[in-house]
């Protein structure tokens, strides 16, 4: 197991010479039959994970509400009327408290998220002083802070921040559809700071947001291109809130996702590939698919940011049903 570990944290040099895949390699995995899909991705699980650990985040949003971008998924963006509260920033304590929380119920991993286009430099001072003391429980620490400018990403690595969260949300054909106040080329500057600051990179996206499969293939193409390829990638199924752009999309059929999740694990063999927003919604069965097509991640605790997610009892029912068991950092 240990091996596996220092395996990943030790991949950055060997996946930038890895294989590189195009849109239509990619669109071509989605068409295969559904069971040569899922064995192929297991097969290449197996290649380098122990198949039946599963890792644990837990995330907290510990500032919430009235950003002022104006993403069409998220009900935090203040150009949305939705039912979501705002909340000034959490302080350090209670901080500390969801954290050791999160740690007595099993997760490893503690990541928290801010409702920002970016932080300002006092956010910066109260966001590392909450790394701080997340690390001082012995947990990995992850923040997800919006973009950030020069010197901020190696601000964050000096304070101990393990992961930085940025996702490229969706296809580059697709993005402006979502979300006109930034441009994905904003998001993938702001990856180039975590990568160049040393810090290891969470970047995955969002289906479910009537994208077309090509789009799910270029999404997937993206990320399994960068150099080297993310560390952690979250697969997330919009999660429809009432008063977004996107409530009443058409939801996509569950299968799909799986088979996003199939296609992340195929073209980013050694990623921690996070079965993500969206499972409070999905059937066991569903679930258990994803684990199959190589998800060895998921967020824990009966939160994400603002929405719901099956609660802990739920997913340690699961576990005990499959014989999954978490992941040690
Ligand atoms: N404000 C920062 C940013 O946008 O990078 C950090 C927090 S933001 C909520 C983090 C990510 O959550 C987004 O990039 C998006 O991928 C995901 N997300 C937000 N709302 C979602 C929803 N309704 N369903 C699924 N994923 C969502
Ligand atoms: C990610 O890819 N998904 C998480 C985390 N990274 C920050 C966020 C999901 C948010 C879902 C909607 C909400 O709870 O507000
Ligand atoms: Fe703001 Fe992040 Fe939500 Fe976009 S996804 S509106 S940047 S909190």
């Amino acid at each position: 197991m240990t091996t596996l570990i220092n395996d990943r944290r030790d991949r950055a040099a060997d996946t930038a010479s890895a294989e590189r895949w195009n849109i239509a390699q990619i669109e071509a995995l989605f068409n295969l039959p559904f069971n040569d899909l899922i064995y192929r991705a297991q097969s290449v699980h197996r290649q380098h994970f122990d198949p039946n650990a599963v890792q644990l985040s837990t995330l907290l949003s510990v500032k919430t509400g009235g950003c002022a971008e104006d993403c069409g998924y998220c009900p935090q963006s203040a150009r949305f009327h939705t039912s979501i509260e705002n909340q000034d920033m959490l302080s350090v304590d209670a901080v500390v408290a969801a954290a050791r929380a999160a740690k007595h119920s099993g997760a490893t991993r503690f990541c928290m998220g801010a409702a920002w286009r970016g932080p300002k430099q006092r956010d910066l001072d109260q966001v590392i002083a909450m790394i701080g003391a997340v690390r001082g429980l012995g947990m990995e620490t992850c923040a997800t802070l919006g973009m950030l400018k020069e010197g901020q990403a190696e601000q964050l690595k000096s304070a101990g921040l393990d992961y930085y969260n940025h996702n490229i949300d969706t296809a580059p054909d697709f993005y402006g559809e979502v979300i006109s106040t930034r441009t994905q080329d904003d998001r993938l500057d702001t990856l180039g700071r975590v990568r160049d600051a040393g810090l290891n990179v969470c970047c995955g996206g969002i289906v479910g947001m009537g994208e077309t499969r090509a789009s799910r293939a270029a999404l997937i193409a993206q990320l399994a291109n960068m150099e080297p390829y993310p560390e952690s990638v979250p697969i997330n199924n919009l999660v429809q809130v009432e008063g977004t752009p996107l409530h009443g999309t058409e939801a996509l059929d569950l299968l799909e996702f799986v088979r996003t999740i199939a296609c992340a694990r195929i073209t980013m063999p050694k990623a921690m590939v996070r079965l993500s927003a969206g499972r409070q919604d999905m059937p066991e069965g569903i679930q258990v698919l994803c684990f199959l097509a190589g998800a060895n991640s998921i967020f824990y605790g009966e939160k994400l940011l603002t929405t719901g997610n099956p609660d802990v009892e739920a997913d340690r029912s699961l576990f005990e049903k499959l014989g999954l068991h978490p992941l040690q950092c």
